[in-house]
């Protein structure tokens, strides 16, 4: 399977170059594809660099921080018009082991969306404080409970879809950026019948670079397991 994992970058001139390097280790076959947003610290200058020798290495630039979900959905846009089969997703910071692409890739051949989850055999979240770690655990909870969605680990961004998975996704009618990036993109492939499939892996907290962790993720993930829920009841079980 053509496959490319979609890495979205501010600010991550630490670790750029050393998860590219990493990711090839493991998966020489897979394509990558840094979706900047004019990150001041030269992130994107250093990987047009790395392009002139390296023709796995794809660069899309934004004009400034416009969040990560519509980051998300232009590296989407862009894998399915270039006709890759297997697109990834994963953090710049190595928060995501790059090793797990393997097994990732093993999981492809019986399902279609993959999700790399810190909540299944007990809890695999390394170096958060604990006030970080409960948000994300009840966040998930209030995620399941409400959407019914049997996904224990609905926020992480370590996941890998099949290309027919994201066709059936209107992807310029995605709004979310944070959590609720990550929990509308699930609830929706759960929808349209995805086989999904959580491997349990361990996140590790950033040691380089800088957060973007905000209050206002946290309030857009609330409301919108509401609007998903709502969407469809009033759908009529329309999908
Ligand atoms: N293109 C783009 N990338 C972003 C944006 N915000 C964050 N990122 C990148 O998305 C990935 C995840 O963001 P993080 O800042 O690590 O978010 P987090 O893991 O919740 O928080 P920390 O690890 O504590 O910083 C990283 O590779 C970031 O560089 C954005 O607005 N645009
Ligand atoms: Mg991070």
């Amino acid at each position: 399977m053509r496959s490319i994992v979609c890495i979205p970058t501010y600010n991550e001139i630490e670790n750029i170059g050393r998860i590219m390097d990493a990711v090839f280790d493991v998966r020489p076959d897979i394509h990558i594809l840094v979706i900047d947003d004019g990150s001041p610290d030269g992130t994107a200058a250093y990987v047009r660099k790395r392009i002139a020798d390296d023709a796995r290495i794809h660069l899309i630039e934004r004009e400034g921080k416009l969040g990560l979900g519509t980051a998300y959905c232009r590296g989407f846009s862009y894998a399915l018009d270039e006709g890759f089969e297997a697109i990834y997703q994963m953090d710049a910071d190595f928060s995501h082991d790059p090793k797990d692409l393997v097994r990732f890739r093993d999981a492809l051949a019986d399902h279609d969306l993959i999700i790399g989850s810190r909540y299944i055999s007990g809890v695999n979240v390394i170096n958060w404080p604990m006030s970080r770690l409960l948000l994300s655990w009840f966040a998930n909870l209030y995620t399941r409970v409400i959407t019914g969605m049997p996904v224990a680990d609905a926020t992480g961004g370590f996941k890998c879809f099949r290309a027919d998975v994201l066709r059936k996704i209107d992807l310029s009618k995605i709004r979310s950026n944070g959590y609720a990036f990550q929990i509308e993109m699930n609830y929706k492939a759960w929808r349209s019948g995805a086989r999904i499939i959580e491997l349990p892996i361990i996140f590790m907290d950033r040691v380089q670079g800088v957060s973007k962790m905000s209050k206002n993720i946290v309030y857009e993930a609330a409301f919108l397991v509401w609007k998903l829920k709502l969407g469809t009841i009033f759908s009529f079980g329309k999908r």
